[in-house]
């Protein structure tokens, strides 16, 4: 019989993870020795990094994505970023290295104190093999969970269980296809499209998964035939709808009152593929305003069930996009005209205004660019000045966590090596997850960060103010040159001044990764 080392590596190639994201130890070694050609191993040289970079990686190529931590101090390592990974609903796979079966009780050093609870608040699922036998199984089962779930899971296996011969039931677990059907009833769907064709002024709210399950164009058709307004749900991890569309009024502001108000004069709210929703500020007030009804269609059972006002239908939503489209007419009048961008505002003196370092990317980056976006004071100049219409254009950290963006930019541009991909990264922000540079580098992987300076952790001035709390400590970030940091890792880095010389240097088109450092003003979030 082959081993459960053998067993589950066909396992992981029949279901496509070939692609590991780790940063292993002594514990992950067993595991990873005598893989497959097919396998490619993406070391990072740090878990943040490593779960930031499958997460983009997971989310550009629409896979679930296995990843390799070290015992209990790699997975904590990996905490931060993987709050970002579930909230962006990111089907990944961790596997992490146990102490072998007899030293996990007496608490050997590296073993992982009750590893599957360490985790649990996060993932959707958590194991540790009951023994060695039952491991491709349990392994089998944490791919179809995450996928199921769209939610990372975690198993941990003792290390002496790799070498152990497999059960002979194991080799059914090859052969299995899991797959999810998500199409409404008849009498769901003719409620459904009842309601939304009833309504005077419907509104359309969407969120990230509607990007993340290719759904842009269709949202576009469906929001024309609607003829009302759409707004993108708070907490915006990918965009759902090109941000110039006529139809589209931005990013909903992340709170209870300003939502509610927002709405008001709307007789249904329809919001497809977003919880409803991820507040930020604590504004309260109404939830919805008089008159308003809500319908949520989400594919994501829990967001529907902690939902604290509408009505919700856990369905997909691209068969009730497609409902919807089937009973609606064709718009009456052409739609019009995309809205044109402003002129970038600009600054005085040497630094740039982060727009200008916007409209430059705007006009030298390719339509097709993918931005994965890490920088939080300069958000309303970002869409002020981007015109983005494409699927999968847009990547931010889900849960507010800073880390993703860099390592983040790593994994989408892996994923897509076709497509240009550009990190737009905060100074403060480039910190939490500096190491991909080098496995971009290693990798040879084609992608330009740019590095907007501003020397302070911008968005929590503003952030103080608004609490009423100016005088924080601990904001500023003097004495950074990211040129030299960058460099270190081995990626070629320029540091520009000026928008002429920037535009010039986004004009090229280098093979590898490259590092552009530019000075930029401080600017409020909103
Ligand atoms: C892991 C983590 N630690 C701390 C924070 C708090 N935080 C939110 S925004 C921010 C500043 C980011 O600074 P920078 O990337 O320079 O962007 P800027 O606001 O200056 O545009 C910080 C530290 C966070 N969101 N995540
Ligand atoms: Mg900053």
């Amino acid at each position: 019989m082959p081993s459960v080392r053998r067993i589950s590596h066909e396992l992981l190639q029949r279901q496509g993870l070939t692609t590991v994201f780790g940063n292993p130890g002594s514990n992950e070694l067993p595991f990873l020795t005598g893989l497959p050609e097919e396998f490619r191993y993406v070391l990072g040289l740090h878990e943040g990094a490593v779960v930031g970079m499958a997460d983009g990686y997971a989310q550009a190529t629409g896979r679930p994505v296995l990843v390799n931590l070290h015992a209990a101090s790699g997975s904590g390592n990996a905490m931060g970023a993987l709050t970002n990974a579930v909230a962006s609903r990111t089907p990944l796979v961790v596997v992490a290295g146990q102490q072998v079966r007899p030293a996990i009780g007496p608490e050997a050093n590296l073993s992982s104190v009750d590893a599957p609870a360490l985790m649990k608040p996060l993932v959707g699922w958590a194991a540790e093999p009951a023994c060695a036998q039952d491991v491709p199984r349990a392994l089998a089962q944490a791919v179809f969970e995450a996928e199921l779930q769209r939610r990372p899971t975690y198993l941990s296996v003792p290390y002496d269980d790799w070498a152990a011969d497999a059960d002979d039931n194991s080799r059914a677990l090859l052969d299995r296809q899991v797959r999810r059907a998500s199409t409404p009833s008849e009498e769901q769907g003719r409620r459904l499209v009842e309601q939304v064709t009833a309504a005077r002024r419907p509104a359309l709210v969407l969120g990230g998964d509607i990007d993340s399950a290719g759904l842009l164009d269709d949202a576009v058709r469906l929001a024309e035939r609607l003829g009302g307004p759409v707004w993108a749900a708070p907490s915006l991890f990918r965009l759902p709808f090109p941000n110039r569309h006529p139809l589209f009024r931005g990013v909903l502001p992340a709170g209870i009152a300003p939502i509610s108000k927002a709405f008001e004069g709307h007789d249904l709210v329809l919001v497809l593929g977003a919880p409803v929703f991820r507040y930020h500020e604590y504004l309260p007030g109404r939830y919805l305003p008089e008159g308003t009804r809500l319908i949520q269609v989400t594919d994501d059972a829990s967001a529907a069930a902690r939902a604290p006002m509408g009505e919700a239908l856990v369905a997909g939503t691209a068969a009730v996009i497609d409902l919807l489209l089937k009973a609606l007419d064709a718009p009456a009048t052409p739609t019009a005209a995309y809205r044109p961008v402003p002129d970038p505002l600009t600054a005085e003196g040497t630094d740039l205004h982060p727009e200008e370092v916007f409209a430059a990317l705007r006009d030298e980056q390719p339509e097709d660019t993918a931005y994965v976006v890490e920088s939080t004071s300069t958000n309303s100049s970002w869409w002020r000045q981007m015109d983005l219409r494409r699927s999968g254009s847009y990547y931010f950290p889900a849960a507010g966590g800073l880390g993703f963006g860099l390592p983040g930019a790593v994994g989408v541009a892996m994923a897509q090596p076709g497509r240009p991909v550009v990190g737009v990264i905060g100074d403060g922000s480039a910190n939490y997850g500096i190491t991909a540079l080098w496995t971009a580098a290693q990798h040879k992987v084609p992608l330009t960060i740019v590095l907007l300076r501003n020397g302070t952790y911008g968005a929590l001035r503003w952030f103080g103010d608004l609490l009423g709390v100016p005088d924080a400590p601990g904001l500023d970030i003097p004495g950074l040159d990211f040129t030299r940091i960058a460099e270190g890792y081995g990626v070629h880095a320029r540091h520009v001044s000026g928008a002429e010389e920037l535009r010039a240097v986004l004009a090229e088109r280098p093979d590898g990764p490259r590092l552009i450092q530019v000075d930029t003003t401080l600017t409020t979030p909103a």
